[in-house]
């Protein structure tokens, strides 16, 4: 029956390349791949953790669009390892759950747990994070892309700094999707203009207390004392590192300007109080995106390779009348 799942996607996607019409049902005529009735959906999901707001926001998007839809969802949490979601991932297999979908934390390292799921018939929906693995060892993937919005914040600063700075870079979680994108898509978009300078990079590993950790020790050296920019990759790093200039008795926002990436209430709040200066939206509501995806699938319907869900970026004039808006 399970292999009958990844029959029924394989020959939709076969479809999908060969030109088929979006919408058109799988071939495979009796094979459509819904669970017997009566039985609920059976997902699992493994989480990479909760690291940041962002993340709290998609894990509760997630449940909560489950519980909606009355599905089955087994819900991992990796604490920040690869080796818990592949473990997770494995017991998904050997349960025998409808479908599995995940996040992964980092980009390598996949290919073996989604061909064990690929050989037990299971379709795998990759959410969030871009693993580098084969194309046909998953389904589809829902989520942000990051280097435009890597792009979208070094544009904003070039502009804000007259194309000369001295700039910090507070990395998210060293070999994830989203850390090695919005480094390049930054690099890219500061290329041009010479003036802009990363003077100094160190992972942050997407929580507040590691960018504060870092922010504390750069500005205690040589380097710390001529940074006239942050870019840091997520806010929460960049809520932290706030904190640490405080304490270091400069004013952020001002002493110091600050982009950074995802857009959550609590970044809204640090630009009406002045403290930060750029925020570029990643949506973490998936919910929606990965149940509609899931239920399509089941349905036989064709789905997309890659959904990019679109961002927009806000700066400090925009904040106050855009916070009662925000969602997360
Ligand atoms: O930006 C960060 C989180 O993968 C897009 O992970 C996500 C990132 C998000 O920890 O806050």
């Amino acid at each position: 029956m399970k292999r009958c799942v990844w029959l029924s996607v394989l020959a939709m996607i076969a479809v999908g390349c060969s030109g088929g019409e979006a919408g058109k049902t799988a071939e495979g005529g009796g094979t459509t791949p819904t669970p017997e009735t009566g039985k609920k959906l059976v997902v699992g999901f493994s989480q990479i953790g909760a690291e940041s707001d962002w993340r709290t926001a998609n894990t509760e998007s997630i449940r909560s669009e489950a519980e909606k839809r009355g599905i089955d969802l087994k819900f991992a949490d990796a604490q920040q390892k690869q080796e818990n979601q592949i473990k997770a991932i494995k017991s998904f297999i050997a349960q025998g759950v409808d479908v599995i979908a995940f996040a992964p934390v980092v980009e390598t390292g996949w290919e073996p747990v989604l061909r064990e799921a690929k050989e037990a018939g299971i379709p795998v929906i990759v959410s969030d994070r871009r693993p580098d693995v084969p194309e046909d060892l998953y389904v589809t993937f829902i989520g942000s892309d990051f280097v435009k919005e890597g792009e979208m914040a070094g544009e904003w600063l070039v502009k804000k700094m007259g194309g000369t700075a001295k700039i910090a870079e507070l990395t998210g979680t060293t070999g994830s999707a989203p850390a090695n994108d919005r480094a390049k898509g930054f690099r890219n978009a500061i290329a041009a203009t010479p003036g802009m300078e990363i003077v100094f990079t160190q992972t942050g590993d997407f929580t507040r207390a590691k960018g504060k950790e870092v922010m504390e020790a750069l500005l205690k050296s040589p380097t710390g004392k001529e940074i006239k920019a942050l870019y840091a990759h997520n806010d929460d790093m960049a809520l932290g590192a706030i904190q640490a200039m405080e304490e270091a008795g400069l004013k952020p926002g001002e002493d110091i300007i600050i982009v950074s990436i995802d857009g959550v209430k609590a970044a809204f709040e640090a630009m009406v109080a002045g403290k930060l200066n750029c925020t570029v939206e990643c949506n973490p509501l998936l919910g929606p995106f990965l149940f509609d995806a899931i239920e399509k699938m089941m349905k036989g319907e064709m789905l997309p390779k890659r959904t990019v869900v679109e961002d927009k970026m806000y700066d400090q004039t925009q904040a106050a009348a855009e916070l009662p808006n925000r969602k997360y």
